[in-house]
């Protein structure tokens, strides 16, 4: 059988995508298209007829395998662990468990949960390199960055290939089909030494030091919450920079640019999550946005008000974090 493979467009869902496919090989199926997918698309991914109308790929579609990524109905094969998997109601309901469909939150990374279907329900264990697959996709999904110099300063192999995958998200030729199926055939120690990726690794740390510059400059701190206005910039995301200067931060606001709109991102230091008692994903529902524990966002149409909700998020975290 002949499928398309869709992934999230991240580091799990390609490595979700990658034990899927030395699964189906193992098989003699095969996968003639692969796309990456991101929550942006979510519009046209709600649409019931998604995979037949969409403009990925051209020519014929075969039955679709998606992981790490929103339900979806029309899905021959689903497998995913976010608990806002479900984008519509009618969906919800219409999801049962099946040998299919895998809907398992509590596992960490996607790749972890399809090792595991596989091996529990269809008998399958891939290549032994697929362990440490495994557990860099836990380590990433999860942000449990030992430190935020690990994460900044890109020192271990995780955080390495996290940078390649984050700077060439939208690439298929560096990101698709060959870096999945090099995922599924050699050891990620052995990966991260390829020179395309090592240079990846100078570039993304020396333009980071000019975004760095920038936070040192801009960043405005109250109490253990800080500030920073990156709308006008370019730069890349950066959510754990703010931490880098002020490790004694609880909480970083952000005001980003996302396409013709303000975003305000709020999240909680991940280094000191214990002591934040603070659901950033409740707060920011009430400036119509919504995120996790841990994380947020909402969206503005001008500056003013972005800048206005910030302000006003800024003092009420400040207030909750003495
Ligand atoms: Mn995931």
């Amino acid at each position: 059988m002949i499928y398309d493979l869709y992934y999230h467009n991240d580091f799990d869902g390609r490595a979700a995508a990658a034990i899927m496919l030395a699964f189906l090989r193992s098989r003699g199926d095969d996968v003639e298209h692969f796309a990456a997918l991101g929550y942006e698309m979510a519009d046209q991914y709600t649409k019931e007829n998604f995979f037949a109308e969409h403009k990925f790929f051209k020519g014929k579609r075969n039955p679709a395998i998606v992981v790490d990524f929103a339900f979806h109905p029309k899905a021959a094969w689903w497998f995913d662990h976010h608990p806002t998997t479900f984008k519509k109601e009618s969906w919800r309901r219409k999801f049962k468990s099946t040998k299919y469909w895998h809907y398992e939150p509590k596992y960490e990374s996607c790749c972890a949960e399809v090792a595991a279907v596989l091996k529990n329900d269809f008998g399958w264990e891939g290549p032994a390199h697929f362990k440490e697959l495994i557990r860099w996709g836990d380590y990433l999904d999860g942000a449990h960055y030992r430190s935020v110099r690990e994460v900044m300063e890109l020192r271990s192999l995780g955080t390495q290939i996290d940078a390649f995958v984050d700077r060439y998200a939208t690439d298929p030729k560096r990101t698709g089909k060959p870096f999945i199926e090099m995922l599924a055939a050699k050891p990620l120690r052995e990966i991260v030494r390829l020179p395309a990726i090592q240079h990846t690794v100078t570039q993304v740390l020396k333009n980071r030091k000019a975004a760095l510059g920038y936070y040192r400059k801009h960043m405005l701190v109250a109490g253990r919450v800080g500030y920073v206005d990156l709308s006008r910039k370019d730069f890349e995301k950066m959510r754990f920079a703010g931490y880098y200067f002020h490790p004694s931060l609880l909480y970083m606001v952000r005001i980003l640019k996302k396409g013709g709109l303000f975003q305000i991102s709020v999240g909680q230091n991940p280094w000191r999550r214990k002591e934040s008692r603070v659901n950033i994903g409740d707060l920011m529902k009430k400036y119509g946005g919504g995120g996790h524990q841990g994380v947020g966002a909402t969206e503005t149409k001008t500056k003013k008000a972005a800048e206005k909700v910030a302000k006003e998020i800024v003092a009420y975290l400040e207030t909750k974090s003495n």
